[in-house]
């Protein structure tokens, strides 16, 4: 892979502080250091894509596990009944910033429409 490393491996390798929320063989979950609602957890696969998009064209079943790890932190976190959205954010204009593909886990509270 050509793109730069990220600090999301050295989460993954537990090189530099986050706090777990929980982690399989191929994913590990984590809450935001800048949280943009109660709950917000970034679930993440251990085998680093840039985005969804090179996720899902390389690795499927992959991302089906990131999917299942966001469903099961939410379950977790209490609000898989109350609600929570899942997003990945992808190359600029959606503001991604981390080149280690992440899905965001929101909930916790009423959230607010998004675009623009
Ligand atoms: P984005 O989808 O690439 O925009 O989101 C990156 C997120 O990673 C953002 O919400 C940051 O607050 C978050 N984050 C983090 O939780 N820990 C870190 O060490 C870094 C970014 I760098």
């Amino acid at each position: 892979m050509s793109d730069a490393e990220t600090l999301f491996e050295r989460i993954i390798a537990r090189e530099i502080p986050a706090e777990i929320v929980h982690e399989t063989d191929n994913t590990v979950a984590f809450r935001d250091i800048n949280p943009q609602a109660r709950t917000h957890v970034l679930v993440v696969p251990k085998k680093r894509y840039r985005n969804v998009a090179e996720l899902a064209a390389a690795d499927p079943a992959l991302l089906g596990e990131v999917i299942g790890t966001a469903a099961k932190v939410a379950e977790l976190e209490g609000i898989s009944q109350s609600g929570y959205r899942v997003v990945f954010n992808t190359e600029l204009d959606a503001g991604q910033t981390v080149f280690h593909v992440h899905a965001h886990v929101l909930g916790g509270e009423q959230l607010g429409f998004f675009g623009r």
